[in-house]
């Protein structure tokens, strides 16, 4: 992971899917960051210090102090970040970078508010709804099948490699909190598997705390 002495890109974050998106990102794209965790368990993401950069409170938020930006959002972000290298995302207004942006969208308005709220009814709430559990599995479990289904005749979720496919890949890391088997999901779990392998995947999925990334168990 990069820790530069100069940089003036600094990121703040967690270690969840919306935090990873961008850790992972910054990897691939080879861009030297800072990393500043916001424990998100303790409230910090609550504290002023993190709210002048994101006033609505959640991780992650970037600041670029080579153009004064500060950025809320991991779609926005992921879209500044590649907009600016010119990598993982295909020249602005292309058929291919539609193509990338409704998937990033799908991610970032379907996949992972269902997903997100699937974790705190099922894994860390159960039995508190069972509406709100059975709800957020059967849209896990549609999602999944969507996801599947493109992959079948697919490498990636838009035609190649993208930002569409990092915003995507730590969500379905956490399959386990989800309860779901890619085992269930051959396309899908060959996708997942292959972007695990990448080494800047690896290690943007450590940022900012150490973990390993979850591997389906056959
Ligand atoms: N739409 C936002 C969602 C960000 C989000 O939900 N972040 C979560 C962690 S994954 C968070 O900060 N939660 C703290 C809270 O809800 O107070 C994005 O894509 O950046």
């Amino acid at each position: 992971m990069s820790e530069p002495e100069s940089t003036h890109l600094d990121l703040y974050t967690w270690g969840t899917p919306n935090g990873r998106k961008i850790s992972i990102l910054l990897e691939e794209l080879g861009l030297p960051y800072r990393y500043h965790a916001v424990d998100i368990t303790k409230g910090e993401q609550n504290l002023p210090a993190f709210t002048r950069l994101n006033p609505n409170a959640k991780i992650p938020a970037l600041e670029d102090h080579e153009t004064g930006k500060k950025l809320m959002e991991s779609g926005a972000i992921m879209l500044y970040l590649a907009s600016k290298t010119g990598n993982l995302l295909s020249e602005s207004g292309s058929a291919e970078y539609w193509n990338q942006v409704q998937w990033l969208m799908l991610q970032v308005g379907g996949i992972g508010p269902m997903l997100g709220q699937l974790h705190h009814f099922a894994k860390f709430n159960p039995g508190k709804s069972n509406y709100a559990e059975a709800r957020y599995k059967s849209e896990a479990t549609r999602l999944y099948g969507l996801l599947n289904d493109r992959l079948k005749d697919h490498d990636y979720l838009a035609q190649t490699y993208s930002v569409a496919d990092i915003s995507t890949w730590p969500w379905i890391a956490r399959f386990d909190y989800q309860g779901m088997d890619l085992n269930d999901y051959p396309a899908l779990k060959k996708w997942y598997l292959s972007i695990a392998s990448r080494p800047a995947v690896q290690r943007g999925y450590v940022v900012p705390t150490e973990a390993e990334i979850p591997l389906p168990a056959r």
